[in-house]
């Protein structure tokens, strides 16, 4: 079987970016893949945050992968800060990778945009990245399409210690990306992506709000004055990421939407949409309410912890041989 491993930031509560970019995945994966599933902990600090918050919202995302349907019977479940292979494989790699290579990450770019000094975490961030990946000898790695550039200086690290070190020393994985919702942009603002961190909550969906705030946030969004609905990402971005929520959380391909819709305006699409969002996040709000009071919710992770823990192990010990490191 092959491997598959995913992280998500617990810097606030999943999205439907989120939801419908990487977490449709994870559960779709589970079916026949040996499936990881990590809360990268270790990947929030590079930005501060509030240690009580945090450690809720470690709780919040693993609670929220078991509300949408992944299966800690099937996957493995943790918490990265759990497993201490992740911070020492992301030293030795970092010990393989160079700066230029990292200032070229655009979304280093765009979070330290305009800042004289930022945090080192920030730019070596991608190198923690590869380490969870490499981490467990994983093929697959399902994710949104912001990650794309990481994924290949995961790939490029890999090769280029198996060139030095042994072809043997790491997997060589690739990224999986959906081909509708890979990339769901913000409601407020339709040329930036949907993200946990932006400042107007109107901007994203998370998969924790209540009906009145989905209704605000979708009627809000922004489309255009031509009053069609019709997909065209570049001239028409607000209404062409509204039909891809649509259609992925319906299940109706985005040509039978669009006749649909033909001649009626954005209001009584907008109202649809509105329905079939709560719809389709009730039961995952249901499901996490009742998972996030439970005592299992620790036992899964300390479980998932100790089952990531002995993978980690075997590479470890193999990367610190490869390397010259140890007695
Ligand atoms: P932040 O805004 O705090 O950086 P984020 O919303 O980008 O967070 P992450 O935890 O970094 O969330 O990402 C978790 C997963 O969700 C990743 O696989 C990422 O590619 C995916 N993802 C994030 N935003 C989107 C989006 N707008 N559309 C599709 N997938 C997304
Ligand atoms: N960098 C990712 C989160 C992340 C991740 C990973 C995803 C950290 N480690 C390993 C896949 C595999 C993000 O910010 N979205």
């Amino acid at each position: 079987m092959k491997r598959v491993f995913s992280g998500v930031q617990p810097t606030g509560n999943i999205h439907l970016g989120n939801y419908l970019g990487a977490l449709r995945q994870f559960v779709e994966l589970q079916e026949d893949h040996e499936c990881i599933y990590c809360i990268v902990d270790e990947h929030a600090i590079t930005v501060p945050q509030d240690p009580k918050e945090l450690k809720q919202h470690i709780l919040d995302v693993a609670a929220l992968y078991l509300a949408v349907g992944v299966d800690p019977r099937k996957s493995i479940v943790f918490v990265q800060s759990q497993v201490s292979g992740h911070a020492e494989l992301g030293w030795i790699l970092n010990c393989a990778s160079n700066t230029g290579e990292l200032y070229r990450m655009t979304q280093f770019k765009s979070k330290s945009q305009g800042k004289e000094s930022v945090g080192t975490g920030l730019l070596t961030y991608p190198v923690l990245m590869a380490a969870d990946i490499l981490l467990y000898d994983t093929d697959i790695v399902p994710v949104g399409n912001d990650q794309k550039q990481h994924i290949e200086l995961t790939r490029d690290l890999a090769i280029r210690v198996n060139h030095f070190y042994g072809k043997d020393t790491f997997v060589v994985p690739e990224g999986r990306f959906m081909k509708e919702g890979a990339r769901i942009m913000a409601l407020d603002d339709p040329t930036s992506k949907m993200s946990k961190s932006a400042t107007n909550v109107h901007s994203r969906i998370s998969l924790l709000d209540d009906n009145n705030k989905i209704k605000k946030s979708i009627m809000k969004a922004t489309t255009d004055s031509d009053g069609v609905v019709r997909f065209d990402v570049e001239n028409k971005p607000g209404i062409s990421n509204l039909l891809t929520i649509y259609s992925v959380l319906s299940g109706t391909p985005i040509a039978d939407l669009e006749k649909q819709y033909e001649g009626q305006g954005y209001g009584n699409f907008k109202k649809d949409l509105v329905e079939v969002t709560v719809e389709a996040l009730t039961p995952i709000r249901d499901r996490f309410n009742e998972i996030r009071q439970s005592p299992e919710l620790i036992e899964v992770l300390k479980d998932g912890a100790e089952r990531a823990d002995a993978i980690a192990q075997v590479t470890m010990k193999r990367v610190r041989n490869a390397f010259g490191l140890g007695l």
